[in-house]
C-alpha cells in the first residue's frame, strides 16, 4: 500500500471509530511515524511561520516520505554582514509538531453541542458546499458585514495563508474589517497621538551601540525574539559593541534580556508605569533641568508642554480652514498642560505632588532609584528609551505608553544617533509577493478586540460607544451582527481572546454566530467550537514562498519552502480549501485565475525576485521558483540605521500628527474625550481619555481598592519561550523545557505557605485555573507571573467562584474583556487573583 493511502486509511479509521473525532489531548506522547524510514536522505528547506516576528528557516531531513529530523540554518559563518538565522527550540521541534497526535486529519462536522468537541468526518466536498452555501445565504440576508475572519496570526505568511479567505470574501462583496491588533493596539494609538507613527518607528536596534544609557521598560528581546538573527541577536550585538552603556530595565520579572547584561533591574508593579514616568518627569522639571537644558528643544518640536504652546496651536487650528481641526480647536484647553500637571499646579493644584516618594508607594521602585534614572537621563548624551508592548496590554495602556514616551521628549536628545523615543525599534525586511486579496468593498471596521461583542451587539455598536470606524457619523451603528466566523490559523476564537468562559458562552449560542469554521492543523480548544473543521497542511508539508517577518532584525531573508513530505491524511492547504469553497459560491475561476498552486508560486517568485528591495541577496536568485526551492534560503543585510524622528528634527519633515509636531497635548484625544462615551463607573475605573498623558488608578490595578481585598495578587502575563501564544503548546519537548508554572516570589510563597511544585487554584470572578507554583526571586513581591497561551482544558471540579476549574491553566480564563478607552484594545495583562492550594 502506498504510504499516503495508508495514512489516509488509518486516519479515517481513527476518526470514525469514535464520534468525538480525532484525539484531542495535548499531553499524550506524540505519534511515531508508522513506518521506519529507509530510503535516501533528502534535505529540504521549510520555515517556522508563527507570529514571533522572525519566520526562521529550518532544514528538514526526510527519508522515504518520513521526516527524520529538523535542523537550523548554519550554512554560513557568522560575519558582520550576513550570519546564521538560527531557529529556536520551537522551530527545531517541528517534527514533533508535524506528527502530533492531535493533528486534524479529515474535514469534520459537529454532531454534539457547540464546544462539546464531538465531530464526524465528512468529505471536502460536503465541507466546502456547507460553507459556500451558508456564506451565500448570510450575505444575501444580512450583508457582507455579517462575515468575519478572526485574527489568525498562527501561520499568516506565505501564499497559502489565511489571506486566501480574504480573497474569497472580496470576490463576493467583502467582509467586516478589523483594525488594530492584540499585540500593539494601545501603543499604536499612543504613538499615533504623540509622534504620528505606528509605534514601531524607534531607532534601529543596531544604533543602540551608540547610546550611553538604555532605559528598557518591559523590553525583553531575548525572550520574545529568540531567532538567532532577530531583534534579540541585534540587541546582544549592540550591547557587545557599545562602550560604557548603562542598562536599566523596568519589568516585574527578571527576564533573559537581563541575566547579567543589565546594570540594574528595577521590578515594577504591573500597570504603574505612568506613575514611574511622572515621578521622573517631576524631577527633571521641578529641578529646573528642563528649563535650562531642553526647553528650547521642546518649544521648537513639541506642543503641549505649557499653556502658551496649546494656545498658539489652538489658534492655528481655528484658522486652518480644516473642519476637523476647527472642531479640535473648540475643545482644546491650554490650562490642561503637561508642566502644570506634572508640577500639580494650576487646574491640577489639588493633585498630590508627583515626587519620587509618591511614585515609590505606587510602583514599588525605591525613590532614590527613580531619582537616579532622572539623573541618568539628564546626563546621557544619547538616551535610548524603549518600551515593550507588555505595558500596552494593561488597563489604560494608552496612558502608560504616552506617559513613558514623554521622557524621551523631555531629554531633548531626540534625533541624535544612539537615542530613541520609546517606540519599538524600526526594522526593514525583504519584499515577498503574496496572493492578491483584492479590495474589500465593506468600509466599516471594528476594533479587532470587539469581535466577540459584535456577535450580539454589532447592530448597535457605534463610533462613540465602541470606536467603530467607517460609519457615517459618531452615532451611526455598525448595523449587523456577526453571523459567520472563519477562524483560520487562529486561536483568538477562544484561547487567545480575553475571558474564555464568557467567549465560550457567546460561541455556544447558535442563535448568535450561525456558522463557525476552524481551519487549523490541530484540535485546539477553539476548534472544538467549530461547526466545520478544515484540516490544513502543516509547513513541513507545504511548498511556499515566505520572507523574514516584522522583527527579524537587521538581516532580511526569503525562504523558498519545499515540502519534505506529501500532505498527510486528507489535509489541504488554505488555498485549496478556499478554492473549493469558491466553487460553491460560483467564483472558482476568478479565485484561481485558472492557475495551479505551482503556477501561482512561480508568478509570485518572479515578482519577489524582481523587486528592487531584494537586490544584492546572497546567493543571487536563480531563474525559476523550482530552482529557488533547491537552494532554499536567501539572505541580505538590510543595513538598518534608522534614528527615531531624525527626518523631523534634523530634516524638517513635519510629523503626521494634526499639528505636525510631537504632541504632548493631543487635540484629537481632547476631541475624543469630549465626544466618545466615557462612562466611568467603578467597574471601568481609570479608563479615561485625556489630552495629556496621566497616570490613572485603574480597575484591577495595584491601587484598585474595590478588588484588592477579594483578589490581593496582581497577576502579570507574559509571552513565554515555550510557545508562541497557543502555538506549539502540544509539543511535549517544549512543555518539559519551559514548565507552565506561575512565578511566585519567595516572600509571597512564605506568606501563603507555598512550596515549589505545589498546585494552586488561581481565581477571580471570571474563572479558575489550576497551575503549578515555581518559587523564584525573578518576580516582584506581590506579583505573580504566568506565561500566556496554555491550552484551556476545563476539568470536572467547580472552583471558588463557581466556574469549572481550567486544568490547562490558560491565563485567559482569568483575563477580562474590557476594551481600552482609546484603542478599544486588549488589556490582557491586567489581572487580579486570589489563590488556594489544591
Ligand atoms: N492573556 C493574553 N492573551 C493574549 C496575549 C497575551 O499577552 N496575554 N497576546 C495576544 C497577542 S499579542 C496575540 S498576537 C494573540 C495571538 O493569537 P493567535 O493569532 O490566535 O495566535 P496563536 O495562539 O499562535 O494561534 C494560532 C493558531 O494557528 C494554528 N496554526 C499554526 N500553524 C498553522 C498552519 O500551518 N495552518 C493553520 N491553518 N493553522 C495553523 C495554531 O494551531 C493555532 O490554533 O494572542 C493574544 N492573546
Ligand atoms: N517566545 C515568544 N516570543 C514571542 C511571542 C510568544 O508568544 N512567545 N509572541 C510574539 C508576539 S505576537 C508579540 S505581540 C510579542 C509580545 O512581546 P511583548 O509584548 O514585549 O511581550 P510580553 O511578554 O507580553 O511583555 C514584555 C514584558 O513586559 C512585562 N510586563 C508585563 N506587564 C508589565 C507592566 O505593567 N509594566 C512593565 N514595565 N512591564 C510589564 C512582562 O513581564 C514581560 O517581561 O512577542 C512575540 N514573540
Ligand atoms: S518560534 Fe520564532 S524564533 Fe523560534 S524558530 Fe520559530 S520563527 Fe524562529
Ligand atoms: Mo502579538
Amino acid at each position: 500500500m502506498e504510504r499516503r493511502s495508508f495514512l489516509k486509511m488509518s486516519a479515517a479509521m481513527g476518526c470514525a471509530a469514535s464520534v468525538t473525532g480525532c484525539k484531542t489531548s495535548s499531553d499524550d506522547a506524540n505519534v511515531v511515524p508508522p513506518q521506519p524510514p529507509v530510503g535516501e536522505e533528502q534535505i529540504t528547506w521549510s520555515s517556522c511561520l508563527v507570529n514571533c516576528g522572525s519566520n526562521c528557516p529550518v532544514k528538514v531531513f526526510s527519508r522515504d516520505g518520513v521526516i527524520t529530523r529538523v535542523e537550523t540554518d548554519h550554512d554560513v559563518a557568522d560575519g558582520d554582514d550576513v550570519y546564521q538565522v538560527r531557529a529556536c527550540a520551537r522551530g527545531r521541534s517541528l517534527r514533533q509538531r508535524t506528527y502530533a497526535v492531535d493533528r486534524l486529519k479529515t474535514p469534520m462536522k459537529r454532531v454534539g453541542k457547540r464546544g462539546e468537541g464531538k465531530f464526524v468526518p465528512i468529505s471536502w466536498d460536503e465541507a466546502a458546499k456547507t460553507i459556500g452555501t451558508k456564506l451565500t445565504s448570510v450575505i444575501a440576508e444580512h450583508g457582507n458585514k455579517a462575515i468575519f475572519r478572526s485574527y489568525g496570526s498562527g501561520a499568516y505568511y506565505g501564499f497559502a495563508s489565511n489571506a486566501c479567505f480574504n480573497r474569497l470574501f472580496n470576490l463576493n462583496g467583502g467582509c467586516l474589517n478589523a483594525y488594530g491588533n492584540y499585540s500593539w493596539a494601545q501603543q499604536m494609538e499612543a504613538a499615533k497621538h504623540t509622534f504620528g507613527t505606528g509605534s514601531t518607528s524607534g531607532s534601529s536596534t543596531v544604533t543602540l551601540a551608540n547610546s550611553d544609557f538604555l532605559l528598557g521598560v518591559a523590553y525583553n528581546p531575548s525572550e520574545i525574539r529568540q531567532s538567532g538573527s532577530g531583534e534579540g541577536y541585534d540587541y546582544l550585538k549592540a550591547l557587545q559593541k557599545s562602550n560604557g552603556l548603562k542598562v536599566v530595565m523596568i519589568d516585574p520579572r527578571y527576564t533573559d534580556s537581563m541575566l547579567g547584561k543589565e546594570s540594574k533591574w528595577l521590578p515594577i508593579r504591573p500597570g504603574t508605569d505612568a506613575a514611574f514616568a511622572e515621578a521622573i518627569a517631576y524631577q527633571m522639571i521641578s529641578s529646573g533641568w528642563v528649563d535650562q537644558n531642553s526647553l528650547s528643544f521642546i518649544n521648537k518640536y513639541a506642543v503641549g508642554f505649557d499653556a502658551a504652546s496649546i494656545t498658539a496651536q489652538k489658534e492655528l487650528f481655528a484658522n486652518s480652514g480644516d473642519a476637523t481641526k476647527q472642531e479640535y480647536a473648540k475643545v482644546m484647553k491650554p490650562e490642561e498642560n503637561y508642566r502644570d500637571y506634572i508640577l500639580s499646579q494650576g487646574v491640577y493644584a489639588d493633585q498630590p505632588l508627583k515626587t519620587s516618594e509618591w511614585a515609590e508607594k505606587i510602583t514599588g521602585i525605591p525613590a532614590a532609584q527613580l531619582e537616579q534614572i532622572a539623573t541618568d537621563l539628564q546626563n546621557a548624551k544619547a538616551p535610548y528609551i524603549v518600551v515593550g508592548a507588555g505595558v500596552n496590554r494593561q488597563a489604560n495602556g494608552e496612558q502608560s505608553m504616552r506617559a513613558l514616551y514623554m521622557l524621551s521628549v523631555l531629554t531633548g536628545k531626540l534625533g541624535t544617533l544612539g537615542a530613541s523615543n520609546g517606540e519599538l525599534p524600526s526594522m526593514s525586511g525583504m519584499y515577498r509577493a503574496g496572493i492578491p486579496t483584492g479590495s474589500n468593498p465593506v468600509k466599516e471596521s471594528i476594533s479587532f478586540f470587539t469581535w466577540s461583542e459584535a456577535i450580539h451587539n454589532g447592530e448597535t455598536m457605534t463610533a462613540r460607544s465602541h470606536g467603530v470606524r467607517g460609519t457615517d457619523g459618531l452615532d451611526t451603528p455598525l448595523g449587523t451582527n456577526i453571523k459567520v466566523i472563519i477562524s483560520a490559523s487562529d486561536s483568538s476564537l477562544l484561547n487567545q481572546h480575553a475571558e474564555i468562559n464568557n467567549t465560550a458562552k457567546i460561541l455556544e449560542d447558535e442563535t448568535g454566530v450561525e456558522l463557525i469554521v476552524s481551519c487549523d492543523c490541530w484540535m485546539t480548544p477553539g476548534a472544538k467550537f467549530a461547526d466545520i473543521i478544515l484540516p490544513d497542511t502543516s509547513w513541513l508539508e507545504s511548498n511556499d514562498l515566505v520572507n523574514d517577518s516584522y522583527a527579524s532584525g537587521a538581516l532580511g531573508y526569503i525562504t523558498a519552502m519545499k515540502s519534505a513530505i506529501e500532505p498527510m491524511w486528507d489535509c489541504k492547504s488554505m488555498y485549496e480549501a478556499s478554492a473549493l469553497i469558491a466553487k460553491y459560491m460560483g467564483c472558482e475561476a476568478e479565485f484561481t485565475e485558472g492557475k495551479t498552486e505551482e503556477q501561482w508560486l512561480e508568478e509570485l517568485y518572479q515578482k519577489t525576485k524582481d523587486s528592487s528591495t531584494n537586490l544584492g541577496v546572497v546567493p543571487a536568485f536563480p531563474a525559476t521558483y523550482k530552482e529557488a526551492q533547491e537552494i532554499g534560503f536567501f539572505r541580505k543585510n538590510m543595513n538598518d540605521n534608522h534614528v527615531a524622528l531624525k527626518s523631523y528634527i534634523n530634516g524638517g519633515k513635519a510629523l503626521s500628527t494634526p499639528s505636525g509636531k510631537i504632541e504632548i497635548y493631543s487635540a484629537e484625544l481632547a476631541w475624543r474625550a469630549a465626544n466618545w462615551d466615557q462612562e466611568l463607573t467603578t467597574d471601568v475605573k481609570g479608563d479615561t481619555i485625556t489630552a495629556i498623558p496621566q497616570y490613572t488608578v485603574t480597575w484591577d490595578g495595584y491601587e484598585d481598592e474595590d478588588t484588592s481585598t477579594d483578589y490581593p495578587i496582581q497577576l502579570a502575563g507574559y509571552h513565554t519561550k515555550g510557545r508562541t501564544h497557543s502555538s506549539y503548546h502540544n509539543v511535549p519537548w517544549l512543555r518539559e523545557a519551559v514548565e507552565d508554572a506561575v512565578w511566585v516570589n519567595p516572600m509571597d510563597a512564605a506568606e501563603n505557605g507555598l512550596s515549589a511544585g505545589d498546585k494552586i487554584e488561581m481565581y477571580n470572578e471570571r474563572g479558575s485555573i489550576a497551575v503549578k507554583v515555581r518559587i523564584t526571586p525573578r518576580v516582584a513581591p506581590g506579583v505573580f507571573a504566568l506565561g500566556q497561551g496554555a491550552w484551556f482544558k476545563p476539568g470536572n471540579t467547580v472552583g471558588s467562584t463557581g466556574h469549572i476549574i481550567d486544568e490547562g491553566g490558560a491565563i485567559n480564563t482569568l483575563t477580562r474583556y474590557q476594551p481600552s478607552p482609546v484603542a478599544k484594545g486588549n488589556p490582557q495583562h491586567t489581572n487580579r487573583v486570589a489563590i488556594k492550594k489544591i
